[in-house]
């Protein structure tokens, strides 16, 4: 498919407990794409940026006190904050390699009790990532690499609930890498299945919305 207007960028999202190394991976994958010269932003949920993501950043300090529901939507809504800038991205060719959406949502607040269908209601009609990678890595081992910074869900107990969710929410389309590897491998990996989907999306398959 040689018609530039079909290009579109791709929508890929890096899920995985606090320390999988997602934060890390998203760097190296930008600077990877830019090298080879796809346009390619990265982006974080939450966005700590936008005045929901305020109160967002607030409350995972400890500094404010929300119910469970409140909160979850709020991060919900902060998702629906950025999806017309999203979607405006995607169709100018850019792609998005995102730290965190909606699966972080239905697994957090699931993992605090929430019944999981409620959970995934109001993040029905947002853009649906055209690839989702899990950085599996087993909470203890997580834990042990440290540098769990003191914010409301940093604990293993905790972790080890979300993981379970996770493990729910996956379906066979994840791409799931063990995360215990060696940075590099999972930089290897992760490359190779990231570059695939860009360019899947670049030879015009369609935008879907969540969820599916
Ligand atoms: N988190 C993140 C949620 O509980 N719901 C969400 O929708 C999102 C996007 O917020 F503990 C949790 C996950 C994590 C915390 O994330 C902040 P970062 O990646 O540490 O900023």
């Amino acid at each position: 498919n040689n018609n530039k207007s079909d290009t579109r960028g791709a929508l890929i999202v890096l899920e995985g407990l606090d320390r999988s190394g997602k934060t890390s991976q998203s760097g190296r994958l930008v600077s990877y794409l830019n090298g080879l010269g796809y346009p390619v932003e990265s982006w974080r949920f939450p966005d700590r940026d936008t005045a929901v993501g305020k109160m967002i950043s607030s409350y995972l300090s400890n500094q404010s006190q929300l119910d469970d529901h409140t909160i979850h939507l709020l991060f919900s809504a902060n998702r629906w904050e950025k999806r017309s800038l999203m979607e405006a991205k995607l169709k100018s060719g850019t792609s998005l390699i995102v730290d965190r959406y909606s699966y972080s949502g239905v697994a957090f607040s699931s993992a605090k009790g929430l019944d999981m269908e409620w959970c995934k209601a109001p993040e029905v009609g947002l853009l649906a990532p055209d690839l989702v990678v899990y950085l599996d890595i087993p909470p203890e081992k997580a834990a042990e690499r440290g540098g769990y910074g003191g914010e409301r869900y940093e604990k293993l107990e905790f972790q080890k609930n979300v993981a379970q969710y996770y493990k729910k929410l996956s379906d066979a389309s994840w791409k799931i890498i063990d995360a215990c590897q060696p940075m590099e491998d999972v930089e290897k990996l992760l490359k190779e299945i990231v570059l695939d989907c860009v360019k899947s999306c670049a030879n015009g398959k369609p935008v879907s919305q969540l969820w599916l």
